[in-house]
């Protein structure tokens, strides 16, 4: 008998376990290197549940030979801006963006009762009516003086300066985000300007959720930046060996999400090649192919980009190009997707987006911070729309069509970005931003952002109750707030 399997067995009768003849034959079998880890676990999880032998079942459970096989792992990937992706060019390219923009949010809210009454911006600068009129835009100006709030809003027939008085009102005016969609409720005022009495928002219909039929769990997680000095490799690592675990949970996991800063990549920031373990693109892929290929195959991974790795940084962004690591792309049980983009998991919608927008939304509006980052997350809800704010640090591409409305209302809206695990609910939708597996870097340190990394959120697809793996031993109740 090899010297490990000696050493595996002793440790185990040693806890006082009986070992069952059919388990011996699985263990004869098994990788001398993986052996004391894997008797350690079914020890540690066996002794939890007060049950002191080690049978067949157990070892087939841990190894991922047998899982139950009524849980399902469909992934149908519903939309994905890697094909449509076409790159208008110039003032052509950004007049295609804005109008396609204003015509789908104007789609999205024709079924409202106001916008039967719905007008032209410009036909409404030249009414003489005293009464109420609907107009819809985008916000081009927002300002704020004295005891007013100033909008000037655009749609395809013009633009108005729209004035708002009244003090509660001001306050959802200053939330607006610049080149976000609205409606107005307007009427003249005495000289003849135009007086704004109510803004109305595009915003998500209270609708029935789905739910998987199966108890199958999904992971979500993001901003694992590989390739930095400051990722968290141990703890990814023994997440990851927890998938494989007999822990009851992670075998009902069957999918794993990861919403971009996949790796750290290259020339992102000044300097970057002095915090980076890996330097190239293809030596990070490389490391993520071999962190993540050990994941049960029948777990399916989707992989979407953020603003650190490879492809391009306009939002939208293309899947991760194949050329840097073909083999990845290849593999059975993972894929590849843009972002944003929707994937359905057993019928369950999941509206996957990096973040990049949370960074201009948190400088230009009251009340959002980096800490609450759900917050941000309920704020493009309520726009419809992933990124409105054009011309700031989140490079927008000229697209033909603007892919970044929020045309369907997903069931999850996961996002990263902010490094801040958190969790909400807005109008029945799940919030997760799923934090992240990168110790504060000395910039976050210097601008004061506190992440909470080295955390997993799992949730179950049949009820939607929330799990977290925690991995990092210096926080505790992390996911409070
Ligand atoms: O970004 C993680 C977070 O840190 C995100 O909120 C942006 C912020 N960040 C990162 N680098 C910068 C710079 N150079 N300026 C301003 N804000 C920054 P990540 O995408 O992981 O780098
Ligand atoms: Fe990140
Ligand atoms: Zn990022």
């Amino acid at each position: 008998m090899k010297k490990e399997l000696t050493f595996a067995l002793n440790y185990a009768l040693n806890k006082g376990f009986q070992i069952h003849p059919s388990a011996f034959k699985i263990l004869e079998n098994v990788d001398v290197k993986k052996l004391e880890r894997i008797i350690r676990e079914i020890v540690k999880e066996k002794t939890r549940q007060k049950l002191f032998q080690i049978n067949q079942d157990d070892l087939e459970t841990y190894l991922g030979i047998k899982d139950d096989p009524t849980i399902q792992n469909e992934v149908k990937v519903l939309s994905d801006p890697s094909d449509k992706i076409t790159s208008g060019e110039g003032v052509k390219g950004y007049n295609a963006l804005f109008s396609s923009r204003f015509n789908k949010l104007k789609r999205i809210v024709s079924d409202r009762p106001e916008s039967r009454m719905l007008k032209s911006i410009a036909s409404v600068k030249t009414a003489k009516s005293e009464d109420d009129m609907y107009v819809c835009g985008l916000v081009s100006l927002r300002s704020s003086e004295r005891n007013i709030t100033k909008l000037i809003l655009e749609d395809p027939s013009g633009s108005f300066e729209g004035i708002v008085f009244d003090e509660e009102l001001q306050k959802t005016a200053g939330t607006l985000l610049l080149d976000q969609f609205v409606m107005a409720r307007v009427s003249l005022g005495k000289n003849s300007g135009l007086i704004i009495k109510d803004l109305i928002l595009p915003d998500i219909p209270d609708l029935a959720k789905t739910k998987s039929e199966t108890e199958a769990y999904a992971v979500f997680l993001s901003d694992l930046h590989i390739g930095s000095k400051y990722f968290m490799e141990k703890e990814f690592s023994e997440f990851v060996s927890w998938l494989s675990s007999p822990d009851p949970i992670a075998r009902k996991v069957r999918f794993v999400l990861i919403g971009g800063d996949v790796v750290d990549g290259v020339g992102i920031y000044p300097n970057q090649n002095k915090e980076l373990t890996c330097q190239t693109i293809e030596e990070q892929l490389l490391k993520v192919e071999n962190l993540i290929g050990s994941i049960p195959k029948n777990v399916k991974i989707i992989i979407m980009p953020g603003n650190h790795d490879p492809g391009r940084r306009a939002l939208p962004q293309p899947a991760i190009p194949k050329k840097y690591n073909s083999s990845l792309w290849e593999r059975e049980n993972v894929i590849m997707v843009g972002n944003p983009a929707v994937v359905s998991l057993n019928g369950v919608k999941v509206m996957m987006f990096h973040g990049q927008s949370i960074d201009d939304i948190v400088k230009t509006t009251p009340g959002l911070s980096y800490d609450k980052p759900t917050n941000v997350m309920k704020h493009l809800l309520r726009a419809r729309h992933l990124s409105p704010i054009y011309g700031s640090q989140t490079p927008i591409a000229p697209e033909m069509e603007d892919l970044l409305v929020i045309e369907d209302v997903p069931d999850i809206f996961h996002v990263g970005h902010v490094h801040r695990a958190e969790l909400d609910m807005y109008k029945g939708i799940l919030l997760v931003n799923s934090g992240s597996w990168q110790k504060q870097t000395p910039f976050q340190a210097s601008v004061g952002m506190t992440p909470n990394p080295g955390i997993a959120i799992l949730v179950n697809l049949k009820n939607f109750k929330v799990f977290h793996e925690n991995y990092n031993s210096n926080l505790n109740n992390i996911l409070q707030s």
